[in-house]
């Protein structure tokens, strides 16, 4: 490590406002609402408050999965959280998380609504209240034990190796390595499970396939920090196979549309409210009108 690294950390850290790289301008160290503002609300059973992250996408793919089976109890409005102007941080969105992460929601088909945060706590929700991408018996510990094993590993892959390696204002070699170490082990763990296994449980596809594919999935694919060639993903070849998979289903190729704020015009599904808005209402139609 060169010289110029000489940072000594003060006795007590201080909040500097200029240096939070990209995120600088809404990462702070206290949490709470910044501003007054009451969220919108649709008609169906469920509200969601998201942006197509792969956090938030876990949680479209499961709906339009879900409606895909002809679940018409789980149609649900998505309203677009702009976590780069910190619509997170408004009251409304804190009050139903107060983590001030996408993705939140509301499930309004009891009496009492229900708030829930936590892409992982969503996701294990819907599967219990269908029945749906659950696995009975062993499989389902064997599920929930790899549901569990995303939500603590993927902020490897995103807080620690993508931050480093895409966001981070200068290439730090001592953090893109640790985290591309992390990274690596954590894809050798999902090859050698899906050597001899079609999904994460087996033969079935369940909850814990639609957490953890649109993160290690899409790094597969290319799509996620443009890594894969850095992270030599095609040498995990089952990996690459079950991405593949799974990107073909096409509640995939609906659910990663919704909330989306880039790429392609055509592949923009700001906001969700019916089944329709994928052939109607996608930012390439809207910008014709
Ligand atoms: N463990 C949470 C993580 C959610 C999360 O980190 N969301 C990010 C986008 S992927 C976010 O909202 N970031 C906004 C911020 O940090 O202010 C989950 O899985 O729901």
């Amino acid at each position: 490590m060169s010289d110029e690294n000489s940072y000594v950390p003060p006795k007590i850290w201080q909040w500097n406002t200029e240096n939070g790289g990209n995120w600088a301008s809404i990462n702070r160290p206290i949490s709470g609402p910044t501003h007054d503002k009451v969220l919108a609300k649709g008609k169906h059973p469920f509200q969601l408050y998201s942006l197509a992250t792969p956090n938030g996408v876990k949680v479209t793919i499961m709906f339009e999965e879900l409606l895909a089976l002809g679940i018409k109890e789980a149609e649900y409005d998505a309203f677009l959280i702009d976590i780069s102007s910190g619509d997170q941080f408004g009251s409304g969105f804190v009050e139903v998380n107060p983590n001030s992460k996408i993705p939140a929601l509301i499930d309004q088909s009891n009496e009492q609504s229900i708030r829930l945060f936590e892409s992982g706590s969503i996701l294990f929700h819907l599967a219990e209240k269908f029945n749906a991408f659950l696995p009975t018996a062993e499989k389902r510990t064997e599920c929930m034990s790899w549901l569990f094993w995303q939500m603590g590993s993927a902020p490897y892959l995103g807080g620690g190796f993508g931050h480093f390696y895409a966001y981070a204002p200068e290439k730090i070699e001592y953090c893109i390595d640790r985290f591309s170490m992390e990274v690596k082990r954590q894809l050798d763990v999902l090859d050698k499970h899906l050597e001899d296994n079609d999904y994460m449980c087996g033969d079935a596809y369940t909850i814990a396939d639609i957490a953890i594919w649109p993160w290690y999935g899409a790094l597969a694919l290319n799509r996620l920090y443009d890594a894969a060639e850095f992270l030599d993903l095609k040498s995990y070849k089952n990996v690459m196979r079950w991405a593949e998979n799974i990107d073909q289903r096409p509640a995939v190729k609906r659910g990663v549309m919704v909330n989306k704020t880039w790429g392609e015009l055509s592949t923009q599904l700001h906001e969700r409210h019916d089944a329709r808005d994928f052939d109607e209402r996608t930012q390439d139609k809207l910008t014709e009108e």
